[in-house]
């Protein structure tokens, strides 16, 4: 979210779909399922913005 606001790059904002658990509300236990952060261009499509 850091590098978001300070790159400001033309998007609509950034998306984790389905959910993983470790993600942020989705904690269970100790476990971290990997998962991408999708930037959402201003025309809907998306591309990789970040990796966890
Ligand atoms: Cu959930």
């Amino acid at each position: 979210m850091r590098r978001l606001l300070k790159a400001k790059p033309r998007a609509r904002g950034l998306v984790v779909p389905a959910m993983p658990v470790g993600s942020p509300g989705m904690e269970v236990g100790g476990r971290k399922d990997p998962y991408e952060v999708l930037l959402v261009n201003p025309d809907g499509s998306t591309r990789t913005y970040a990796q966890y």
